[in-house]
């Protein structure tokens, strides 16, 4: 059997979720694996430099939202709370909740246990005072939180727009979990990008550099390195496309030619101009954004936005 080898990823032993979900995926029609596998060490590396994009204003224009909306966040929330982050990742807006709220406790919950002792590490050094307590769970299930600080009122951070990546059947599920696992007199603290114009969304995930493509194009090359496959990554281009009836962005895969290949010792045809969906990223007006909200159990209590109105943070309470 292959070790684990962390280093380059090239003999990492598949997980047997990734493997079932992408032997799925590939089999179905219309075919699609789910966006949460993008996220191997080169797609997080490519996915940081996807948010110093000029095209890419979401993760610039949520930072400066949230430098206005912490303090007040904080004025709202009031004292002695425990923040509870959600798909921590390695998050750089972390910080501004943490100086403008000044939590004595603070609780990063992700599924990659790396990504969460890394920026524990960081976020212990930067906040001296502040007691960590990394969490690795996969957070779209309701979850145990510390036995210690059961009786302290929580302030969950959702940032990021990480629920555009769910349809909302499942956005409403994980709204409810985090409702359960935040508990009594809990508050929310949320980021959902807005709908906007084509002109603006599309190139923000289909940018001039070619950043979007390498990130979706890296799913099929961890494809074959993971589990065996052998597809012709440059057979297949990226495609970002706005479903207005869904109000989504949608990343595809293209075939430019008819294919065929393996992973995993299964054959795979797809023929020219078939695609495979690999993401989903709903936008949601301020109003979208409440009723969402408030169909998880969430009562909204304030919002905020920039100028362009591109991006929206809302606090809400349980
Ligand atoms: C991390 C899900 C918020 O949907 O904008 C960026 C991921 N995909 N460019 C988004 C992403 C392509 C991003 N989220």
């Amino acid at each position: 059997m292959l070790k684990p080898e962390i280093e380059d990823g090239q003999q990492m032993l598949a997980d047997p979720q990734f493997r079932a979900n992408v032997l799925d995926g590939l089999a179905r029609r219309p075919r699609a694996i789910p966006a949460r596998w993008f996220y191997d060490r080169r797609g997080s590396e490519l996915f940081e430099k996807i948010t110093d994009l000029p095209e890419y204003y979401p993760t610039r224009t949520e930072r400066s939202i949230l430098e206005t909306a912490c303090p007040e966040v904080a004025t709202l929330a009031g004292e002695g709370r425990a923040v509870v982050e959600f798909g921590s990742g390695s998050s750089t807006k972390t910080p501004i909740l943490l100086d403008a709220v000044a939590p004595s406790v603070y609780v990063p919950i992700d599924i990659s246990g790396d990504f969460l002792r890394e920026s524990s590490k960081v976020l212990g050094d930067q906040f001296p005072d502040l007691l960590v307590l990394p969490f690795e769970a996969d957070f779209m299930r309701p979850l145990s939180l510390p036995k210690t600080i059961a009786d302290t009122p929580k302030l969950g951070f959702f940032p990021g727009s990480t629920i555009g990546n769910m349809i909302p059947l499942m956005a409403v599920d994980l709204l409810r979990a985090m409702r359960s696992s935040l508990g009594v007199g809990a508050m929310l603290l949320i980021g959902m990008d807005r709908i906007k114009g084509e002109d603006v969304l599309v190139p923000a995930y289909d940018d001039a550099q070619g950043v979007t493509a390498a990130f979706n194009l890296n799913l099929l090359e961890r494809i074959n390195r993971e589990l065996d496959g052998d597809i012709p990554v440059d057979a297949f281009r990226h495609k970002a496309v706005w479903n207005d009836d869904r109000a989504r962005i949608e990343m595809h895969l293209e075939a430019m030619r008819d294919v065929a290949f393996e992973v995993d010792g299964r054959t795979f045809e797809v023929a020219a101009g078939e695609t495979i969906h690999t993401e989903n990223s709903h936008k949601y007006g301020a109003r979208d954004a409440r009723i969402l909200l408030r169909s998880g159990g969430w009562t909204p209590i304030a919002a905020w936005t920039d100028p362009e109105g591109l991006f929206g943070v809302y606090l809400a309470e349980a």
